[in-house]
């Protein structure tokens, strides 16, 4: 296994960085490093990975150094538009460093990235991106063809990881326990209050969470990252008679911020929006997000939201929810919570068809 020190040297080396991007637990080594060691190479963290391609894009121009664009590969399907429209055509190079989850063909990872798994090679190809799998043994010299290809025909290039890649590191700071009320004891907390409402929940230990608190027939989202809001609105549209409550995560809502005065806009009196700020992408080993400057609560007002609240704790989440319960929505309730996932949760175990059929039907529809 490659340790991170020794890959970040290999980056400097062919003068690639600063460090820009969205987390994916097979980097979480790689990420730690970076993270503990600012002066080996500065870490930057947009809320999507097209805002990570834009951003090193804008770096090249003003500086003439190539970023490390890193992501998952699930989120090559966010940097498409930008691939194609903006470095392809203005021939403005990038180094993207991207993880293979699910390469060993569906079933083999979880069901998330079962097609982007299969077809990842393919998706390159059609993109016309030149990439090459790293390898332990060569990856230097692959890092140095790479960047050497990206500097000298101003193109995009991919180096491709996969799961086990990097030896294990150190978690960044927030990945360790604090005391506190958690996401866990939250989710229960909302579950038990607001009985009868249809339930959806972003990806990640979000929905694993949940699921373990309760299994409601409930749309568990595993993976379109930043789009439960999206979800939750097109049902509550849909469905004036329904009570619509969605469980979000900071890193979520932030991918796709825009949702919010959508939602502020479109007023769905039936929705309710908790965001469960941890201020870490806790599922990817609990990398900071930009959490720590935005106050939720002042942007749903700001969005057009009829009400938010704030909750730190349990007793305060109980109260809110006896106002939020009867109020018309959109509401947001900002809850703060603590960094860590609850110990053993393992994965929603429904197939995601089971899981659209059990939520139709929780609907009162037929699932035909
Ligand atoms: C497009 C995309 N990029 C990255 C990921 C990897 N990923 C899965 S869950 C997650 C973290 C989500 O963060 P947040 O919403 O804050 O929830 P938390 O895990 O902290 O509860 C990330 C980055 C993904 N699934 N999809």
């Amino acid at each position: 296994m490659v340790t991170p020190d020794e890959f970040v040297a290999s980056l400097k080396e062919n003068n690639l960085g600063p460090f820009i991007g969205v987390p994916c637990s097979i980097l979480a080594p790689l990420i730690g490093f970076v993270l503990d060691n600012p002066s080996v190479m500065e870490y930057i963290n947009p809320t999507n990975e097209a805002h990570a391609l834009g951003l090193a894009s804008g770096y090249y121009l003003g500086s003439g150094k190539i970023p490390v664009v890193f992501l998952q590969n699930s989120g090559l399907g966010n940097i498409i538009n930008p691939l194609t429209s903006l470095n392809q055509i203005y021939k403005i190079p990038a180094f993207l460093l991207m993880t293979w989850r699910g390469s060993g063909g569906p079933g083999t990872d979880a069901p998330e990235h079962d097609i982007m798994g299969r077809d990842l090679e393919d998706f390159l190809r059609v993109c016309h991106l030149p990439y090459q799998v790293l390898t332990e043994g060569g990856y230097q010299d692959e890092i140095a063809g790479l960047a050497g290809m990206a500097a000298r025909e101003k193109t995009p290039v991919a180096a491709v990881v996969k799961e086990g890649f990097f030896a294990a590191g150190q978690a960044p700071d927030k990945a360790r326990t604090e005391d506190g009320f958690t996401r866990y004891e939250a989710i229960g907390i909302i579950k038990e209050s607001l009985r009868g409402f249809t339930f959806l929940s972003t990806t990640g230990y979000t929905s694993r969470e949940s699921f373990v608190v309760e299994d409601s027939p409930d749309f568990y989202m595993v993976g379109s990252m930043g789009l439960i809001s999206a979800i939750g609105c097109g049902v509550a549209m849909a469905r004036g008679d329904a009570k619509i409550a969605i469980l979000d995560g900071d890193g979520a809502i932030l991918m796709h911020l825009g949702l919010v005065p959508f939602i502020g806009s479109r007023q769905p009196g039936n929705l309710f929006h908790f965001v469960l700020d941890n201020q870490v992408y806790a599922s990817t080993e609990g990398q900071p997000t930009i959490a720590t400057s935005t106050q939720f609560d002042q942007l749903a007002l700001a969005s057009g939201y009829r009400r938010a609240y704030k909750a730190s704790s349990g007793t305060e989440l109980k109260g809110v929810l006896q106002s939020v319960k009867d109020s018309e929505g959109p509401v947001l309730v900002w809850v703060r919570v603590a960094p860590q996932n609850q110990g053993g949760t393992g994965r929603v175990t429904h197939s995601p068809e089971d899981i659209k059929r059990r939520f139709i039907e929780g609907l009162g529809r037929s699932a035909s």
